[in-house]
């Protein structure tokens, strides 16, 4: 990337302070009784140490998770590997507007350019979206996979790590579900037909890391998200209790799992989607892979049922999520003048909510 494009430059209150302290607060939960095979285990303490976590963090790391290493570590060889071709050969596979899956290193967050370059994949096929985000545009559009033709082991190595990411993402909602007070499965049901995506992220080596980030702060529009960052660190968390930017410490072989918009549309904001961002250093690169659960296209986002009522009323309105992604994908891949879509554009402010009482 060579020298600091302006393009790059966040505003000065968002510029990371270089020196910042570890979270150790962020919780670490231990998934193994899930892996007990008494069916009368008791899950009570965990599905407890979950709720904590999602509602005091919106983060946290999970150990002992069930996921084989082995796969993760064929996934991080894969991506060593593709970041490591030519530029030419990745720009064989480049996401255009149409199409926003494939390599990319010109992502906007906030409308400032990221200090970075994605591979991002679709596990839903075929994953037909809305062509617009207006409602009446009937028109519609595939995403697509697109593979480098001379890494073939890449496409191995990302199905089946997405594979063992959507049976730990079950269990996490399963988790969820129920520190919320709903069945089981509750939330389950609206992922049945998921489309997910997987991404693939470098961080290059950069010469003003005071000044740009990785990923400038942002929320996950998603159900949730289940991170693997390498040992390198620079993901930092808003944390909720004082607004200061922590550090997540890389934890050997465990997954950080944040809570995205969609949790807290669906819980009504008991739990919420915290910011995070990611910094870079002028030393070392930095890999880490995203797995983002998202609901299909055709679900309408909207708090349960069963969590509202005359004391807690809807704080939004239903949105369609294919609605919600097409307009999020055109403010990703190009720099706009508006600020992106979020629920808080669904948010049913105070003063209505009175009226409807
Ligand atoms: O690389 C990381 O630690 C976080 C990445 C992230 O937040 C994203 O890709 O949306």
């Amino acid at each position: 990337m060579g020298e600091v494009d302006p393009a790059f430059i966040q505003a000065l209150e968002h510029q990371p302070k270089l020196d910042i302290t570890e979270a150790e607060g962020i919780p670490v939960i231990d998934l193994s009784p899930l892996n007990s095979s008494d069916t009368d285990a008791d899950f009570s303490s965990l599905v407890a140490e979950i709720g904590d976590a999602c509602k005091n963090w919106g983060f946290f790391q999970v150990i002992n998770h069930g996921v084989p290493l082995k796969f993760r570590e064929k996934i991080e060889l894969a991506a060593r590997k593709f970041f490591a071709l030519s530029k030419e050969e990745k720009k064989k596979v480049s996401r255009d507007e149409v199409n926003p899956l494939g390599y990319y290193d010109t992502e906007h967050t906030k409308n400032v350019r990221d200090w970075k370059e994605v591979f991002d994949l679709t596990l839903k096929k075929p994953n037909i979206v809305p062509a617009s985000h207006q409602s009446d545009d009937k028109e519609l559009n595939q995403f697509m996979n697109q593979w480098p033709e001379n890494l073939p082991e890449l496409k191995e190595a990302c199905e089946e790590y997405a594979e063992e990411m959507v049976k730990l993402a079950y269990k996490l909602l399963e988790l969820i579900s129920l520190s919320l007070g709903l069945p089981k499965t509750r939330l389950n049901d609206f992922i049945k037909d998921h489309a997910s995506f997987l991404r693939l992220n470098r961080y290059p080596p950069c010469p003003a890391p005071h000044l740009v980030l990785g990923v400038g702060r942002h929320k996950d529009p998603i159900v949730l998200t289940i991170l693997a960052q390498d040992d390198v660190g620079g993901l930092e968390v808003k944390r909720k209790t004082d607004g200061e930017w922590i550090l997540v410490k890389p934890t050997p072989n465990a997954y950080i799992i944040n809570v995205g918009d969609i949790i807290q549309v669906w819980s009504n904001d008991k739990y919420e989607s915290v910011e995070h961002r990611v910094m870079v250093n002028s030393e070392k690169e930095r890999f880490s892979i995203p797995f983002f659960l998202n609901p299909t296209s055709s679900t309408w986002v909207k708090p349960m049922e069963e969590l509202i009522n005359k004391q807690n009323l809807a704080k939004y309105k239903p949105y369609n999520w294919g609605e919600f992604l097409a307009k999020r994908a055109r403010s990703n891949y190009e720099k706009l003048d508006i600020e992106n879509i979020q629920i808080s554009h669904f948010r049913i402010y105070s003063r209505k909510l009175l009226l409807f009482i």
